[in-house]
């Protein structure tokens, strides 16, 4: 069985973890299968993750994943599980040195682990690779059991239009996603969301047909419009989710009309979507819509909602929407894996 993710970092890589271990519990690899980095057995399920590439930036000199680091390090169970970025047991000597020296950010830490991660990437890509060519190299270092495909190999970090006369602005109409996300922790009003030059980007290597060959595709409870919404805006994707002979099925990462982490609701409000499960997925859109209007852009044969979000139910399948109401709060490998099973039986009763 072949399943396809896309997904951003930290709730991406969470319900990949339980995805992981759902599959593995479903479906356990022969013997002498190698377990994961961090002990989950082996599955006999191909699990291929499409992770988002907007918040990717330039810093310091080197070039910096974010989203995929957050994959790779929480597959490979070395990253923080409480700040849920970077490697655990990380130390900050060489960005204490960085800000003597004025250089990078002042207010975003490049801890000493992760900047061998970044050296070794940048490096890479300075031989001549791809992006993706060096995802590659990178998850080698660990057995994952996941693959994990950078959404594309263009540069098209994500960039936030602001008004230049917003407190923080400091005069500039526009700032790099990873500015007003972690500097001003999304407080500066959002007019919008742009990649520049996305128009020209491809899918990398193996997206595609990542998503055509899947037997099934899930979107991971990430945020909609910076993480989804980044890998959704590579021309070629949309239409290979729309192309898919695969169900695809999403996970809300809204419960009760509420972000259970993290700002995603700056995001949401700045493209004029209600925090709310039913109102994302009317956003990302019924699939089975296109059989009666051709014009029909909608991704979802079924989207998850939370048990306290049952109520939406009844009008998203009216809507053409499967829809099931489940525990969604991801508190543990156990709930993880629970939502990412719920997520299967979902794709199993719309296929
Ligand atoms: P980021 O790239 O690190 O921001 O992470 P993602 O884009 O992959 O995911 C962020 C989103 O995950 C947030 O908008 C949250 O709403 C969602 N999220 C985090 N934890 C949970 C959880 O336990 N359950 C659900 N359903 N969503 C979650
Ligand atoms: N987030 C922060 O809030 N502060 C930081 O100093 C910070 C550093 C950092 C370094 C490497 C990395 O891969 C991620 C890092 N993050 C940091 C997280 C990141 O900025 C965002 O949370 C994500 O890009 C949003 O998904
Ligand atoms: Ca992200």
């Amino acid at each position: 069985m072949r399943i396809t993710v896309l997904a951003g970092g930290v709730g991406g890589a969470r319900f990949v973890r339980g995805l992981r271990e759902e599959c593995a519990r479903r479906r356990p690899a022969g013997p002498g299968a190698t377990p994961a980095a961090d002990g989950t057995p082996a599955t006999a399920a191909e699990l291929t993750v499409v992770v988002n590439t907007g918040d990717d930036l330039w810093l310091a000199g080197v070039r910096l994943m974010p989203d995929f680091d957050s994959l790779l390090y929480a597959l490979a169970g070395v990253n923080d599980v409480e700040r849920g970025w970077g490697r655990a047991g990380e130390t900050e000597r060489v960005a204490a040195e960085l800000r003597e020296w004025g250089v990078g950010w002042p207010w975003f830490t490049l801890g000493d682990l992760d900047l061998g991660t970044h050296l070794a990437r940048t490096s890479w890509l300075r031989d001549g690779r791809t992006p993706s060519e060096v995802a590659d190299r990178l998850q080698r270092r660990w057995t994952l059991g996941v693959r994990l495909l950078p959404a594309t190999d263009a540069e098209v970090d994500t960039h936030v239009r602001i008004d230049p006369a917003s407190p923080g602005a400091d005069g500039r109409d526009e700032l790099h996603f990873q500015e007003w996300w972690t500097r001003h922790r999304a407080a500066i009003p959002a007019l919008g969301f742009t990649q520049h030059g996305i128009a020209a980007a491809r899918p990398a290597p193996g997206v595609e047909a990542a998503i055509a060959d899947a037997d099934v595709v899930l979107l991971a409870p990430s945020n909609p419009v910076v993480s989804i919404g980044t890998i959704l805006a590579v021309p070629g994707i949309r239409e290979a989710l729309a192309a898919t002979a695969a169900p695809v099925v999403g996970v809300s990462p809204i419960i009760g009309g509420r972000v259970v982490r993290g700002m995603a609701d700056a995001c949401l409000s700045a493209i004029g979507i209600e925090t709310d499960a039913a109102a994302v997925a009317r956003h990302y859109g019924a699939r089975r819509a296109a059989d009666v209007d051709p014009a029909a852009t909608g991704l979802l044969d079924g989207w998850l909602v939370d048990e306290t979000d049952a109520a939406a139910v009844p009008a998203l399948e009216a809507e053409g929407i499967a829809a099931a109401s489940v525990p969604l709060w991801m508190r543990d490998l156990d709930t993880s894996a629970a939502l990412a099973g719920d997520a299967l039986d979902l794709a199993e009763r719309v296929r």
